[in-house]
């Protein structure tokens, strides 16, 4: 696609994207009373006034050795990613979390314990499944990737005071279209990696939004996450979702300085609100 300038990049990001969650109206959910089922505050209202500062924490590697955690933790909300823990790194990648990304593996698959375990409590929690492009919804439900629609009722029946979310597929897609117009190879039809879309949804909820380790700083390493031993420079560079070209449309809208993203690989990102396009 054309290259945009970062501005241009900020105003085409507001007018594509609206964060939109599944919450009932449409089919296969209404008949099986989702209305109802979902929580009654739609995401982009969970917080009035908005957040104004907020942090997202990517689980790379090379935020090991960064003592970063104080800073992160500084900011009004904390967005972390699926299975990434806190205990044992507090002090690189702090101890705070008020939401939380997680893909449909994470409820689906037994060795992640979500139902017992203490990472998805307290927390808001943020769902998505890869469905196919423009598939509807009834052919997502019927085949999702992995099963998240079992645990997710089961959840919300049991714990319907947690903000709990299902990311609706359009929204995910829309993301892909958006990378996909700004680049000019063709992208791998799969959709964005957690990273990407838990950054617009913190661009959408928080007047100024601080990004570590998405672009990696000059600590870059082949370690995959900062919490287990696995090495594939895949994890960085992306395979299955189109990661790099996310990383570079991303590394066009930096607002910080070179330093803060070499040091710290820091990204500063505005709040999509308050933009005047
Ligand atoms: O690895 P994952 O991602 O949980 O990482 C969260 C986000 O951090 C950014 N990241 C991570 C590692 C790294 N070296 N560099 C990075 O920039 C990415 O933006 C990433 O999205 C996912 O996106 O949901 C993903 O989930 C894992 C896995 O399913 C979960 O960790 C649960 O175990 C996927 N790995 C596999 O399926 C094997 C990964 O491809 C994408």
């Amino acid at each position: 696609g054309p290259r945009r300038s970062g501005p241009q990049l900020y105003c085409e990001l507001k007018r594509r994207t609206r964060i939109r969650t599944v919450d009932g109206t449409q089919e296969p959910f209404s008949s099986l009373g989702w209305a109802r089922l979902v929580p009654p505050r739609p995401l982009d209202q969970i917080q009035t006034p908005q957040y104004r500062t907020c942090a997202v924490v990517t689980s790379a590697g090379s935020i090991l050795n960064s003592s970063l955690g104080a800073e992160i933790d500084s900011h009004d909300a904390v967005l972390r990613f699926n299975s990434a823990p806190t205990r044992g790194f507090e002090r690189d990648v702090g101890n705070k979390t008020t939401l939380r990304i997680i893909n449909s593996q994470i409820v689906s698959r037994p060795e992640h314990q979500f139902s017992s375990s203490p990472l998805y409590r307290d927390v808001a929690l943020l769902l998505w499944d890869p469905a196919p492009y423009s598939a509807n919804l009834t052919a997502w439900f019927l085949k999702p990737d992995f099963d998240l629609f079992s645990p997710y009722v089961e959840r919300r029946r049991l714990r319907p005071q947690q903000p709990f979310y299902v990311l609706h597929p359009e929204f995910i897609w829309s993301l892909w279209d958006l990378i996909q117009d700004h680049t000019q190879d063709q992208i791998q039809p799969n959709p964005p990696s957690s990273g990407f879309i838990g950054i617009v949804v913190m661009m959408s909820l928080c007047r100024d939004v601080s990004v570590y380790e998405f672009i990696p700083s000059l600590r870059r390493t082949d370690l995959c996450h900062y919490y287990e031993r696995y090495r594939d420079n895949a994890c960085t560079l992306g395979a299955y979702h189109p990661l790099l070209y996310e990383k570079l449309l991303l590394q066009r809208m930096n607002q910080g300085t070179p330093m803060d993203l070499e040091a710290k690989g820091k990204l500063t990102l505005r709040g999509l609100r308050d933009l005047s396009c």
